[in-house]
């Protein structure tokens, strides 16, 4: 049996923007993202996912939760079931409670991640071979460990990595390009953790692209970074770029958005 590539997906969940999102988590304030902006943003991404081929779930949105926008965060999925996440910002951590009832109806199989640790899905980076869990500021080794336990569970190779410094999550600097290839920036790839596999380095000044998404045949890329869309235009991807400077204002990305998936 051949093996799918573990970017093709049919199925994903998303998360109307909610109106706190102006008051949604940042490490450097350079102004609240604008409400309107950020609405259109999403659903410019909602249609960029169902071009792709994908089916979308839309969930409403959650006033109570400022960034539950971005539901990477409290959730992991795969065609064999889903991880429920322990997020590690506190005004995230009820987004998981929120998000089970929506998995346990989509999934055979649900596994909630043990306490007393954390993990945010932003940390994970699913590659052909492997999972790769990010060690971060929302991502401790006590939850690093019991996730490993949760992915073994699901029939993943995980394997614990460091994300740099001062970096939000480990996928904010990295993204899955093909089952060779990532893309990266240097502080992130300087660690080693991707050798002996192809590395697209963002070109300086372009570290907010490494956050772009592989779905099915295309690449979803930030707009605002035409050094890296030429670069993996010239590399062969065929790239989607996507307006992201509303949700960049807190810290966001393009894999964010959404829960993907295969169904079996
Ligand atoms: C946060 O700090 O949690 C949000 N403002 C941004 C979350 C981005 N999520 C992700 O990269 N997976």
């Amino acid at each position: 049996m051949q093996t799918k590539p573990v970017y093709a997906f049919d199925h994903a969940i998303v998360r109307i923007p909610c109106s706190a999102i102006v008051n949604g988590l940042r490490a450097v304030d350079i102004g609240a993202p604008d409400y309107a902006k950020v609405l259109a943003e999403h659903s410019a991404y909602v249609k960029a996912l169902e071009a792709a081929g994908v089916t979308v779930e839309t969930l409403p949105a959650l006033d109570a939760y400022p960034d539950s926008m971005f539901v990477e965060d409290p959730a992991l999925v795969f065609t064999e079931g889903a991880i429920v996440m322990r997020p590690g910002a506190s005004s995230r951590f009820g987004e998981a409670a929120e998000m089970a009832p929506t998995l346990k109806h989509r999934f055979d199989r649900v596994i909630e991640l043990p306490s007393p640790g954390f993990a945010d899905g932003g940390d994970i980076l699913v590659l052909q071979d492997r999972v790769m869990i990010g060690l971060s500021d929302r991502t401790n080794e006590t939850g690093a460990e019991a996730l490993t336990e949760c992915l073994k569970a699901l029939g993943k190779n995980p394997v614990i990595v460091r994300t740099p410094a001062n970096v939000l999550h480990f996928k904010s600097d990295c993204s899955l390009l093909d089952e060779n290839t990532v893309l990266a920036t240097k502080r992130l790839a300087a660690g080693g953790v991707f050798d002996g596999l192809k590395i697209l380095f963002t070109p300086d000044g372009e570290e907010g692209a490494a956050n772009a998404l592989r779905i099915n045949d295309r690449v979803f890329v930030g707009s605002a970074f035409p050094q890296t869309i030429a670069m993996l235009q010239n590399a062969g991807y065929a790239v989607v770029p996507l307006a992201t400077s509303e949700i960049a204002k807190v810290d966001a990305g393009l894999s964010c958005m959404s829960l993907r998936w295969r169904a079996a």
